[in-house]
């Protein structure tokens, strides 16, 4: 695909316009390993977006923020064991420990998508901004996967049954 000689010298220019500020702290201590989107049926408001988020870096990190334009917002969540009853929270922050890696995962952290703009099929691809505390963002897209291996409350009657 070609663009326009005009269009080309516009995108040239708005790429320079919108060139974020150069940040100190390396983006490469951190890396998103098996991104997915849970599939939900048509007309859910809500999903999810699980990861594992590795750093290879010699200082802790947080994920502050994670944006999806597929929702009008996103949360960063955890469950907790509420007296046997898992519920969903928001947190602040997910810590990524130095030399070490982060699991989002169904029944744990996880982003939140509420109000999704679409319905997602599966396949597609759910783009997400990361932001960490060290200022740097990184742009992923998470493909949409049915949820086989998602644990439902009725499907679970026993702990014993779970296999984390
Ligand atoms: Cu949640």
């Amino acid at each position: 695909m070609r663009l326009h000689p005009t269009l080309a010298v516009l995108a040239t220019t708005l790429t320079a316009l919108t060139l974020p500020l150069p940040t100190l702290a390396s983006e490469t201590d951190l890396s998103i390993i098996g991104a997915y989107v849970r599939m939900v049926p048509p007309g859910t408001p809500n999903t999810a977006a699980f990861m594992t988020i590795a750093n290879s870096g010699s200082s802790n990190r947080k994920l502050l923020m994670a944006e999806s334009p597929a929702a009008k917002r996103s949360e960063l969540h955890t469950h907790i064991n509420d007296q046997g009853m898992m519920r969903m929270r928001q947190v602040e922050a997910i810590e990524i420990k130095a030399a070490a890696h982060t699991e989002l995962k169904p029944g744990g952290y996880h982003i939140m998508l509420l109000d999704l703009q679409q319905s997602l099929k599966e396949g597609d691809s759910v783009p997400l901004t990361l932001r960490f505390d060290d200022g740097s963002t990184k742009e992923i897209a998470a493909a949409v996967k049915k949820p086989q291996t998602v644990m439902k409350a009725t499907d679970t009657p026993e702990h014993g049954a779970m296999k984390h």
